[in-house]
């Protein structure tokens, strides 16, 4: 069976957040969502998003998702060949940041296309069955007032979560280490916490907070703590921090997560699907994972996540996110602390077109 692609096409919708999230460096009060289809022979649509952070980033990326549905009409569904020709016609122009993201959300529907066509979902065509997979909050818990805060934590464990993500990264360390305290206390010991400083702080300053949250104990990990491309730098704050450091949301492909391995900038790595490449970007880091012995975990894309940890030999943790939820006949589940895709064929992902409407940019 030749399955070919058709058009490209994309829809830009902006989806209000249930809980905003402020980072030490951002506010995310909204979700700017690029909606990709691929139409194929035989009727199948391969559909994949991307998050596009800003909504005045979504124009830019849309027509790059859009030039490359150019390039590729009339070609197979064939994500290898599908990515080495891509990688070559954009070699001039850098294969990175946004032509990355461009590139992953084809590669998705054409994973998505595929299972369609063989009425499986896409963990079964990478060798897997699908399972839950253990996953943390990452909805909320910002850069808040600290009664905000204890507020939302309890919210969060009443909702069912075992794990939940807390932003750090204020003005002071102390401030840092109240926040911490105070989640900490409203959670209870047996929740799993994680903290992510979103780049915030300089090398030095990444050693001192860190050694502070070493003292407190009781932290899974500590996450991107200084600027996401200095791996040097985040070597440093490795070897001196005991708490595990966690890194990854920023490798573009597969190639920078080698290189921040080769750094031994990391304890575990957690790329994210629209930046590493796709389902086929994905399977070579978790390759690259499963050779250095670091756990991997996600980030974002919740739906696609669920399944492609399913076949990560070191599988650690989905980062839970709601954000697609409004836009989806049917979200990712959270039962007993574990996350299940939708079910279906593909990566399971139906868009709701009463909200495509409602929420369209
Ligand atoms: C994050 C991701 C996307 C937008 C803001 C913040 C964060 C995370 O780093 O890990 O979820
Ligand atoms: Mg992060």
């Amino acid at each position: 069976m030749k399955l070919s692609i058709q058009s490209i096409s994309v829809r830009a919708v902006v989806v209000p957040m249930r809980r905003p999230l402020q980072t030490s460096i951002a506010k995310v009060g909204e979700a700017p969502l690029l909606l990709v289809d691929m139409k194929t022979g035989g009727g199948m649509v391969g559909r994949s998003y991307l998050f596009t952070v800003s909504r005045l980033h979504m124009k830019p990326i849309a027509a790059l998702v859009e030039a490359m549905g150019e390039m590729l009409k009339g070609d197979a569904v064939a994500p290898f060949e599908i990515e080495k020709k891509l990688r070559a016609r954009y070699a001039l122009l850098g294969v990175h940041n946004m032509v990355l993201f461009a590139m992953a959300a084809i590669d998705m529907c054409a994973w998505d296309a595929l299972g369609q066509a063989l009425g499986q979902p896409v963990v079964r065509l990478l060798g897997g069955e699908p399972k839950p997979i253990p996953a943390y909050n990452s909805n909320g818990l910002g850069i808040l007032k600290i009664k905000d805060l204890i507020v939302e934590a309890e919210q969060l464990v009443a909702e069912g979560f075992s794990a939940v993500k807390l932003r750090l990264g204020r003005p002071t360390a102390g401030a840092d280490i109240d926040a911490l305290r105070a989640v900490k206390k409203a959670i209870g010991p047996k929740v799993t916490l994680m903290v992510d400083f979103n780049q915030g702080l300089t090398v030095a300053e990444a050693i001192r907070r860190g050694r502070m949250i070493d003292d407190e104990g009781g932290v899974h990990w500590i996450e991107e703590p200084i600027r996401a491309d200095d791996y040097a730098g985040c070597a440093k704050v490795a070897r001196e921090v005991a708490t595990p450091i966690q890194i990854g949301e920023n490798f573009m492909g597969p190639e920078q997560m080698a290189q921040a391995i080769a750094a031994g900038c990391c304890d575990y790595v957690m790329p994210d699907a629209q930046r590493i490449g796709g389902v086929t970007g994905w399977m070579r880091a978790a390759a690259l994972a499963q050779g250095a012995g670091l756990e991997m975990s996600s980030h974002l894309f919740s739906e696609a996540s669920v399944q492609l940890l399913a076949v990560t030999p070191t599988c650690h943790w989905l980062e839970y996110v709601d954000w697609a939820d409004p836009i989806l006949e049917e979200p990712v589940r959270i039962r007993d602390g574990k996350a299940t895709g939708p079910a279906g064929s593909g990566l399971g992902m139906r868009w709701n077109e009463k909200a495509v409407k409602r929420y369209a940019a």
